[in-house]
């Protein structure tokens, strides 16, 4: 039996791993199904695929990087960065790789442990930590003739390594975070462009540059000098977020800016009417990017209002009715986001399992630990998101409440950990609570908000209150 089974060897999986590493913990093991690690910095290697969080402040606190190339570093950067983590941190040796989870099930034997099965094992461990990513399964709508298109189709966090878009007739499918990406960098390559928007996304303007030898050097040899950088970058995302889940209408100096980078883009007033969103900015991720709106302006590409309706053998037919031949589809649609967690049967104290104990919404306590699931762990479980600031310190804060309950099971004569209901029920309360009157529950339809309206995505505070919390969780709140 081993202490702890961590599932998922993408930014929280590993992240765990370095946790359980300093910790001293020797016996735990990192299952992915992927044969390498990386995660979502894996699966997404569309043409473009950067971090639109700073680079220094994207990265573990334990392991920093002085010489980051970019201040938004690329895809590929920052897959190239956690395999080094794997590399210092020695990890290597509890990593399995290309084996899938099956299934889990808790087990009162032998003192509680999850009985585990993958497609090559079965597996005991007393604790299992579920780190599956939230953005990881691609979200394809199911359009009428979809079958029937004879060329090539592809999700961007699919992208296959042989697809050559030179001279072909693209159309890309949504214009969320990735397709202002990826649009900008193909542009150049293909021989025609339809964009088929839906919404317009409210953008600003990204200001990266390369960093060049002599700052890279500084933050090497003056471990201060990148010190004062990820703290200035912090800063300047919590005042910035303080607008998203204070008072949206400080949104009003984001939305000047918005409105004057799109003026400053586009000519064009009734391109720029098209491309002006009608919800509050935040209430979708607010997107960054300085040459999506030029790529859509160039001769051969053409920006289809309303979304794609259907699909037929030669192309997509917009939701006017009006057909758009393609060679190849570009579905930049984003991803499903609960059923990632639901769809492996884990199955609890109870013999319920968490897709039967979220039937009527997903909720963790800090987004971590489940009531009736004894010695699991969720990384970025519900309501752990950000719209202002990295990933990186939540799942690090998310770390250091697991190595903090594992603590409690190394004491003499320990239960099992489990969260208490009433600590769980209240915390979500709050957390819906304080949900309310922020940005993005304005009125827009986003991948935020569960099909009945509720945010089972976001953290409605800033990264130091779950710092703060994920920190001092009272005795009480542990069931004895
Ligand atoms: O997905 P999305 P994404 N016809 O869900 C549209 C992270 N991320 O992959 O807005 C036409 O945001 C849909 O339209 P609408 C980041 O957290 C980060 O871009 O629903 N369009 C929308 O435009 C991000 O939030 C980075 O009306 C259709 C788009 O598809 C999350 O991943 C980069 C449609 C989906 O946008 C997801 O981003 C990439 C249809 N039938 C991703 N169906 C960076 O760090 C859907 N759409 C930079």
């Amino acid at each position: 039996m081993h202490e702890v089974l961590v599932v998922g060897a993408g930014f929280s999986g590993l992240g765990m791993a370095i946790g359980l590493q300093r910790a001293g913990r020797r016996d735990f093991v990192v299952l992915d199904k992927r044969d390498g690690v990386g995660g979502t910095w894996r699966d997404n290697r569309y043409p473009g695929v950067a971090c639109d969080v700073p680079s220094h402040l994207y990265s573990f606190s334990t392991h920093q990087k002085a010489d980051w190339s970019r201040a938004y570093a690329p895809g590929d950067e920052i897959r190239r960065y956690l395999e080094d983590c794997v590399d210092r941190a020695g990890l290597a040796p509890h990593l399995r790789l290309g084996e899938r989870l099956r299934s889990a099930r808790w087990s009162d034997e032998a003192g509680g442990h999850w009985q585990i099965e993958t497609d090559r094992a079965s597996e005991q461990a007393r604790s299992l930590v579920l780190a599956l990513g939230p953005l990881h399964l691609p979200q394809i709508p199911e359009l009428p003739g979809a079958d029937r298109f004879a060329g090539r189709a592809v999700h961007t966090a699919r992208w296959p390594d042989d697809l050559d878009l030179t001279g072909k007739r693209v159309a890309v499918i949504g214009t969320g975070a990735s397709a202002i990406q990826v649009v900008p960098a193909i542009v150049d390559r293909v021989a025609a462009l339809t964009v088929f928007q839906r919404t317009p996304p409210w953008l600003l303007s990204r200001h990266d540059r390369p960093i060049g030898p002599t700052e890279q050097r500084l933050y090497r040899d003056l471990p201060g000098a990148l010190a004062l950088r990820r703290a200035g970058l912090w800063l300047r995302g919590e005042l910035r977020g303080t607008a998203l889940f204070e008072d949206p209408r400080l949104m009003a100096i984001a939305t000047r800016m918005a409105q004057r980078h799109l003026r400053a883009q586009v000519a064009d007033p009734a391109l720029r009417r098209r491309l002006t969103p009608d919800y509050t900015i935040g209430c979708k991720r607010i997107l960054l990017s300085d040459d999506y709106y030029p790529a859509l302006q160039r001769p051969h590409v053409r920006l289809v209002d309303g979304g794609a309706a259907r699909l037929d053998e030669h192309g997509v037919v917009d939701a006017h009715g009006d057909h758009h031949a393609a060679d190849v589809i570009v579905w930049a649609t984003g991803f499903q986001t609960l059923p990632n967690l639901t769809r492996i049967p884990v199955v609890g104290r109870d013999g319920r399992s968490l897709a039967e104990t979220w039937a009527a919404g997903a909720e963790a306590f800090l987004g971590t630990v489940v009531h009736g699931f004894p010695n699991l762990y969720l990384l970025l479980g519900p309501n752990t998101g950000l719209g202002h600031s990295s990933m990186v310190l939540m799942i690090e804060a998310q770390v250091r409440l697991v190595l903090d309950a594992l603590g409690r099971l190394d004491r003499p004569g320990a239960r099992p950990v489990e969260i208490r209901a009433e600590a769980q029920a209240a915390f979500n309360a709050g957390v819906q609570r304080d949900l309310q009157g922020t940005v993005w529950q304005t009125g827009c339809h986003s991948w935020y908000l569960d099909e009945d309206g509720t945010n089972r995505t976001l953290w409605p505070h800033g990264t130091w209150r779950f710092m703060r919390e994920t920190g001092a969780v009272a005795d009480g709140a542990w069931e004895e």
